[in-house]
């Protein structure tokens, strides 16, 4: 009963605890570590794994000390406030997230995101510096390609992302997210993969969610990225009112055109779907 009242006020004192003057925002991007609720989840696993002690001393600042119970329960307990709501990942899950004395990541170093990756070890001027909250993504309507087979999105790169690839019908990449300011334009490399010899020409569109509403329907949301047999180069400028925070952005390549259409199937390459994040 005691931990249920504890828990609506528990972010705001962890967060108060760990680190009093954080700005939550700021370090988000600049640290780069925007995770999803899985790769939140990834987090704390990794720590419950490499850094256990930790995630205790962190328990233990928020629960009662004075109670002793078994430090496996002192974390499991803060992994159900961190990543839970009844029973179920949490969109908005919370994550620990590292810098130095100055809450800054200057050597742009970043704690595990997965149970599975071997444990590398926190930079000894680093400390926990935040408590970060998983932006809440809505659900975008579903698509994918129709034939697989011939061609395909080999790679994507965007900002700070290169993502190189197999031939899928659909992608949804959440494992890094592209970070780009509003005020400045990039240039997006599309570069299809064929499965045999021969090149094929290939009709590329690039959907953003500029204003988050959950779809690809805005003005300036579609955007048709050229027809090409190579690599081909699109520049992307966020327009004036783009909304600050974590998008969606997706990729279709089509032999056969494509659409303007986000949500319409494509006839035969491939769709890839990217988490963008908007400063
Ligand atoms: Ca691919
Ligand atoms: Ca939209």
């Amino acid at each position: 009963m005691l931990k249920v009242m504890l828990t609506s006020t528990l972010i705001t004192s962890l967060a108060a605890i760990i680190v009093p003057s954080v700005q939550a925002n700021t370090t988000l991007f600049e640290s780069r570590d925007v995770l999803t609720p899985q790769q939140a989840l990834g987090r704390f696993q990794w720590l419950e794994k490499c850094y256990s002690g930790l995630l205790v001393e962190v328990s233990d600042n928020i629960f009662d000390p004075t109670t002793p119970i078994p430090n496996d329960e002192k974390i499991a307990d803060l992994k159900k406030v961190m990543l839970y709501e009844n029973n179920t990942l949490r969109g908005d899950a919370k994550y620990l997230t590292f810098g130095d004395e100055d809450n800054a990541n200057p050597k742009n170093w970043f704690a595990g995101k997965l149970p599975t990756t071997s444990c590398f070890q926190i930079p000894s001027d680093y400390r926990i510096s935040a408590v970060m909250v998983t932006p809440t993504m809505p659900n975008y309507c579903t698509t994918k390609s129709r034939e697989r087979t011939y061609e395909f999105i080999q790679s994507v790169k965007f900002s700070n992302i290169e993502n190189t690839s197999s031939n899928t019908f659909y992608s949804n990449y959440v494992g890094d997210t592209a970070k780009i300011y509003a005020d400045k334009s990039y240039q997006l490399t599309l570069t299809p993969g064929f499965s045999s010899a021969e090149a094929y020409p290939e009709t590329w569109h690039v959907f953003i969610d500029w204003n988050q509403d959950g779809d690809f329907n805005d003005t300036k949301e579609t955007l048709f990225a050229g027809v090409s047999e190579q690599a081909t180069q699109v520049e992307i400028t966020p327009p004036t009112g783009a909304k600050k925070g974590m998008t969606k952005m997706r990729v279709t390549m089509d032999y056969l055109g494509g659409s303007n259409d986000a949500c319409k199937e494509v006839d035969s390459g491939e769709v890839e779907d990217y988490l963008l994040y908007v400063k």
